[in-house]
């Protein structure tokens, strides 16, 4: 509760111009209603880190402010690209995995430790109470040693440290790195972790931050909302719909089906997170079924 009056004062301008009192308190106070674990799991991509790590920081500590706790999971994919070139490691993908050898893992668990500290300090700089995660969280197994080498998918989810988080109203900040029964790290996919996380908590609403801020069209503009029940087969055969892209829609179904109804998933910014969170317009790209 302590951001700066200026800081304070920007948030409300800038919440009044994107809808009315009305609207922005009916939110609040569903959230408000959600048991702790259920209002948000944020998944924060390595790029947003990279470039949008101010924006970020404050729409995270303004829900702080208001009273919320988002459950934060991140990525660190394009510093590990950096880091490891520059220890002079190849980098090789299968099926948008990175291949980790041992010499790899030591660098990918440096990379993530220095990540997760980074948002952490950054929002206690900002003077939010945030916790860093680093392991402890999602039990992993190999997921075929021989080609991905130490790439683990996630079996089972430990709850235990972010409740412990939550409870102190403190912003769990999660690295996703799992860890085997034998007490083997192993180096996940971020997207995937945020998965197997938010199939356990089943939050109210589960929001990508991405550099993009939104699934793009042939023209490169936000597409506004995906409708996967009438939607969904036509746009995955759109030519422009790539690779990556087709890959991301098809998570967010499989997703979307193991989660109530009232859940939605959308992809957004951080400079506009608060606008998805608190306005019936939203931003970014919202995927319902
Ligand atoms: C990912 C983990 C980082 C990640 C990797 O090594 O790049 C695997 O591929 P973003 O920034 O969210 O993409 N792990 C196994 O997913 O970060």
């Amino acid at each position: 509760m302590a951001h700066d009056i200026q800081t304070r004062q920007t948030i409300v301008r800038l919440l009044s111009s994107m809808a009315s009192a009305k609207e922005i308190s009916q939110y609040l106070k569903r959230f408000s209603q959600l048991d702790a674990k259920r209002f948000a799991v944020v998944k924060v991509g390595g790029a947003v880190l990279r470039d949008d790590l101010d924006a970020l920081t404050s729409s995270l500590a303004f829900l702080q402010d208001v009273g919320l706790t988002p459950i934060v999971i991140h990525g660190a994919g394009p510093q590990l690209d950096q880091e490891l070139t520059a220890a002079g490691i190849e980098k090789r993908t299968v099926n948008g995995l990175r291949v980790t050898s041992p010499e790899a893992l030591a660098i990918v668990r440096r990379v993530f430790h220095a990540q997760n500290l980074k948002l952490v300090e950054a929002l206690q700089a900002f003077d939010a109470r945030a916790t860093s995660i680093v392991s402890g969280v999602f039990e992993a197994e190999y997921i075929d040693r021989d080609t991905y080498g130490l790439v683990g998918q996630v079996g089972r989810v430990e709850l235990a440290p972010i409740e412990a988080s939550l409870k102190a109203g403190s912003i769990p900040v999660i690295a996703s790195l799992g860890e085997t029964a034998g007490g083997q790290i192993l180096n996940v996919n971020a997207d995937f972790a945020a998965n197997e996380l938010v199939q356990v908590l089943q939050p109210y609403k589960i929001v990508f931050l991405t550099g993009t801020g939104g699934l793009l069209d042939e023209r490169g503009k936000v597409i506004d909302s995906i409708n996967l029940t009438t939607e969904y087969e036509h746009l995955i055969q759109q030519p422009w719909v790539n690779g990556g892209m087709k890959v991301k829609i098809e998570q967010i179904k499989a997703l979307l089906d193991t989660l109530p109804l009232t859940s939605s998933v959308s992809i957004t910014k951080p400079s506009e997170l608060a606008k998805e969170l608190f306005t019936h317009k939203g931003s970014g790209t919202l995927v319902r079924r």
